[in-house]
């Protein structure tokens, strides 16, 4: 039996509603339930199976059917649990991404509004294995749990409440989940927690032949720009074969869906990973045979991009723009306030910003913005920002605050940049979040803020700032700024005042605009930056080491005065080589 939290497996919502359960409380849910009342509705096939799972539990399903019949496996959806486990069930296995919502911007605000425990997602997937525990037929089978959210449960230790056997850690190709499934089901005793190894090569990883939650095909593992505090870091740097990602693609429509997500931590890695080219100077050509082939697949009618960085828009602008003109037209997200596309179609990768302070920067990201120095992010964030937004790309921006040894200065030089991006008339979704040590990281015996009650003025001011900034695109109307400001308000006098503490207010003021930021900064209450010394992208370039300028694409322009790029000396020299002819 393969399932998972019903609020990890909707999808038809988009990225958005996912990512709002794993950060509100439970008591806010009727919030979720008003907008979209039809949330919990999920299709079946027609043995009441699951018609559609994240792609962890349908790579897993596909893993087993290396062992086992298609009729000794199925998935489910929880509220369907009862009927499917029966005497002769053997194995639930749970696939979960946050269960517990302890992971970064989960946590932070939902502890904002008072509890720290229960966002919704955390709720939901609390149901699920209570249904399991209780099934009648426990005793009969084993709950092995997987997925990028099964260290919350280790770190917690919520096996006997949860009522979990094992947690895996790592993926399910390995040979060593194949064994650990075999021992379960020959009723034996099962280590608490296993990990297992992830395949390092590219025909290692399985491709599901059926319907994912949001489409979702994998198209890297691991990035290499390694980053301290990054989990998926650890995992080695692949990028999947394309007759596979398309063979997935085609799964998914032909069991119904009619969107695609392409999985990966950095998407302009793909087709340049362990090539004569440092993947970080992306391969135009393959990214848009790729995508085209994505978005041209018949049935496919929406595509969302995940993740991806910074640095490349500033080293390839022009394939920014190719890009937009392949992917917008499918694009199921609208920013009528932002866009100048014609129907208003925006692409929201998620990308990491972090931190803005070089101090802080150097010490758990230094090659966040390769090929360009550490030194130069604040102006790679920028100057990548303004090309991204010329061509309708409004990124979703994380930024971790409360870092082991952040200073007040390491927050003024973030809030200088987000402050460089309003002067600018640049727009991100900002999304603050506090700095959570991740199992297995390189920042995992790290300890920064752990509640909401240590944050500083300075930590409280810059997630504030940032979300009011989010805000601006749905502030056009006249009556939403006022609302907006008596409900912050009211709700501050109400409830978050005692919850936050004291340094909570002038900042939650800035939020509500109850003042004028010039006011607040002139009354020494908020900080209120000031301006950067951007770079441009020419003057970027120039600080290059010289050997990269060979990767860099003449058509997009602002190579130095002089350098003769590489093909053409090739020509150059391939000419000079010719017998002269009289
Ligand atoms: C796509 C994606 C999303 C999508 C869709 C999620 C979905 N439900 O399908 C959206 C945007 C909605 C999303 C939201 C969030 N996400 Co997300 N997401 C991803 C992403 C990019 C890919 C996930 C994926 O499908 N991968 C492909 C599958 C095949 O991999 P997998 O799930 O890990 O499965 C493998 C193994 O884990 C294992 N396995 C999986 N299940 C099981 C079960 C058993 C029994 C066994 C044995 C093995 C096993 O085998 C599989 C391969 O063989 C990952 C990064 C990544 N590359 O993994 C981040 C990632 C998983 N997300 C992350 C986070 C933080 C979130 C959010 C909390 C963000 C937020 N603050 O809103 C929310 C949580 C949503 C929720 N409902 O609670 C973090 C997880 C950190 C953690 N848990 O500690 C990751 C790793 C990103 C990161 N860079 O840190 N996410
Ligand atoms: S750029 Fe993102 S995915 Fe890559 S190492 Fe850094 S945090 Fe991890």
């Amino acid at each position: 039996m393969l399932t998972a939290p019903l609020t990890e497996t909707i999808d038809h919502a988009g990225y958005f509603i996912q990512m709002g359960m794993a950060s509100m409380p439970i008591w806010m849910e009727g919030v979720l339930n008003r907008k979209y009342p039809n949330w919990r509705d999920v299709e079946y096939n027609d043995d009441r199976s699951a018609r559609y799972m994240p792609a962890g539990s349908r790579v897993l399903e596909t893993s087993l059917l290396r062992e086992y019949s298609p009729d000794d496996i199925v998935a489910c959806y929880p509220d369907d649990l009862h009927r499917f486990i029966g005497p002769r069930t053997r194995v639930v296995a749970v696939s979960t991404h946050n269960p517990l919502g302890v992971t970064f911007a989960a946590g932070v605000y939902t502890s904002i509004f008072g509890s720290s425990k229960m966002p919704i997602n955390s709720h939901y997937s609390r149901e699920m294995f209570e249904k399991i525990k209780t099934n009648p037929h426990r005793n009969n089978f084993k709950v092995i749990v997987g997925g990028s959210g099964g260290w919350q449960i280790i770190q917690t230790n919520l096996y006997e409440e949860l009522g979990i056997d094992c947690i895996v850690e790592g993926r399910s190709e390995s040979l060593d989940t194949l064994d650990l499934f075999r021992k379960a089901i020959a009723g034996e005793d099962l280590p608490r927690e296993v990990e297992v190894k992830h395949p390092t090569d590219r025909n290692s990883i399985l491709f599901p032949d059926k319907r994912t939650t949001f489409g979702v095909v994998e198209m890297t593992t691991g990035c290499g720009r390694r980053c301290q505090f990054c989990l998926p870091d650890l995992n080695p740097q692949i990028d999947l074969p394309k007759d596979q990602i398309m063979k997935a693609v085609r799964s998914n429509v032909r069991e119904g869906n009619k969107q695609i997500s392409l999985a990966t931590e950095d998407m302009f890695i793909w087709g340049q990973v362990h090539t004569d080219i440092p993947f970080y100077f992306p391969n135009r050509e393959a990214l848009l045979e790729l995508y085209s082939d994505i978005v041209n697949t018949p049935g496919v009618e929406q595509h969302v991009l995940s993740h991806c960085t910074m640095a490349p828009a500033v080293v390839d602008p022009l394939l920014i723009k190719k890009l937009s003109d392949v992917l917008l037209p499918k694009s199921p997200i609208h920013l009528p306030y932002l866009s100048s596309h014609p129907q208003k179609k925006a692409l929201v990768p998620l990308i990491g910003l972090e931190t803005a302070s070089l101090r802080m920067a150097k010490m758990i990201m230094p090659s966040k913005g390769v090929p360009f120095s550490i030194d130069d992010w604040p102006s790679v964030v920028i100057q990548g920002l303004t090309i991204l937004n010329a061509n309708n790309w409004f990124p979703a921006m994380t930024l971790i605050v409360g870092n082991p040894d952040e200073t007040d200065d390491d927050v003024r030089a973030t809030l200088d940049l987000i402050y460089e991006v309003e002067r600018r008339g640049l727009f991100a979704f900002f999304i603050p979040s506090i700095f959570t040590p991740l199992h297995d990281t390189r920042m995992e015996m790290k300890t920064g803020v752990t509640e909401t009650m240590q944050l500083t003025p300075l930590q409280w001011q810059l997630i504030m700032k940032c979300w009011k900034m989010n805000l601006r695109p749905g502030q056009y109307s006249w009556w939403a700024p006022t609302a907006w400001r008596v409900g912050a308000i009211g709700l501050w006098m109400y409830k978050l005042r005692k919850l936050n503490g004291p340094n909570f207010k002038w900042p939650l003021l800035m939020f509500s605009s109850a003042l004028s930021e010039k006011m607040m900064g002139r009354m020494g209450k908020i900080y209120i930056g000031k301006p950067l010394r951007v770079k441009s992208r020419k003057e970027l370039i120039s600080g290059l080491k010289p050997h990269y300028l060979q990767y860099l694409r003449e058509d997009n322009g602002d190579l130095p005065e002089g350098y003769v790029p590489q093909a053409r000396k090739s020509a150059q020299k391939a000419s000079m080589a010719l017998p002269v002819l009289s």
